[in-house]
């Protein structure tokens, strides 16, 4: 039987950023300087593949500096670490190796600024992921307030609202956060803050990427984890831009093909953590059930690079 024709439409840019692609490269590096095993503290990106791959190679993945061992290095994710962690690995006479993505330690860098200047912060951000939990971790206990709503803004108890700035994590929903960011302003009209906020440009660029694909696909698959904030962004950009099936898969063997039937378009997307091999993967999966026809929706194009930390570029 001939198969159904199907035009799969595949966003761009998806998949790995600068800071991904950093971080990967930096346990990759530290295992061939110093050998296995090599610590990394929390995943080192969201991603189960990922982690395998490495944790094959010698990397063995811990939640607490406590688990390390002090006499081998330890790598921090790249979604940032509280102030705390560092120094207490140079208290350990540890040595690390800090993978948190620049773009995030910008954000560090901005928190750290305003409360020096004696402003109050305010961290746009989800509850418990680890990049709020880095960056809040920047100023002292009880110093930065959180909101993750635009009804948290209205609830929440500032000191003075005269003397407030506000940062943001990288991977939230551009539209979400100009809401929330919009309902800040209009409570406290002398926040202090970045321009829009500081969602970083491989976030962007992914979700304009998904809007311009979204309204045209029956269906739309986002390949990242489910514990990846930046992935499970764009499944509801995908949903909200009119796409009336968004699912995230973390490979071809998550496709619930029944929920396909009759499709005659798809896109395709993966997050920031997510390896093409398994965007290629999916693709195939398209192939052996339909007649596939591939058409790339590019919305930019990145050239993003970021340097690996000067500890591992010089000679062991
Ligand atoms: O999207 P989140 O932050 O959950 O992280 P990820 O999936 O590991 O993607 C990389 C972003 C890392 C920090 O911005
Ligand atoms: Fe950096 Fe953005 Fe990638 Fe996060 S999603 S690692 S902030 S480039």
């Amino acid at each position: 039987m001939p198969k159904p024709p199907l035009t799969l439409y595949l966003a761009a840019p998806r998949g790995f950023c600068a800071g991904v692609d950093r971080a990967i490269k930096i346990v990759e590096m530290a295992l061939q300087k110093w050998g296995a095993p090599v610590y990394v503290r929390h995943e080192i990106v969201h991603n189960r593949y990922v982690v395998d791959g490495l944790r094959a190679k010698g990397a063995v993945f811990v939640e607490d500096l406590d688990d390390c061992p002090p006499d081998r290095p330890v790598i921090f994710s790249a979604h940032g670490v509280p102030k705390a962690v560092p120094a207490e690995a140079s208290r350990r006479r540890m040595i690390f190796v800090d993978a948190t993505c620049p773009l995030v330690s910008k954000v560090h860098i901005e928190a750290a600024r305003h409360h020096e200047n004696g402003l109050q912060m305010i961290m746009i951000g989800h509850a418990g992921h680890p990049e709020t939990i880095g960056t809040m971790g920047q100023l002292p206990e009880g110093e930065v307030l959180l909101v993750e709503t635009v009804e948290d803004v209205a609830a929440v108890r500032v000191r003075d609202p005269a003397r407030l700035a506000f940062v943001t994590q990288t991977t939230l929903s551009v539209d979400d956060t100009a809401d929330i960011v919009a309902a800040l302003k209009a409570r406290f009209p002398a926040i202090v803050g970045p321009h829009k906020e500081d969602i970083c440009y491989a976030t962007t660029n992914r979700q304009e990427a998904v809007k311009a694909m979204a309204p045209k696909a029956d269906a739309m698959l986002v390949v990242g984890a489910p514990n990846s904030s930046n992935s499970k962004r764009l499944v509801e950009v995908g949903a909200r831009a009119g796409c009336a099936y968004a699912q995230l898969v973390q490979r071809a063997t998550d496709i619930d093909w029944r929920a396909l039937e009759g499709i005659r378009t798809v896109g395709v997307t993966a997050g920031a953590s997510a390896p093409e091999d398994l965007v290629d993967e999916v693709i195939d999966a398209f192939r052996d059930r339909f007649d596939v026809t591939v058409e790339l929706v590019e919305t930019a194009v990145e050239n993003v690079e970021f340097k690996v930390p000067r500890i591992l570029r010089e000679p062991a």
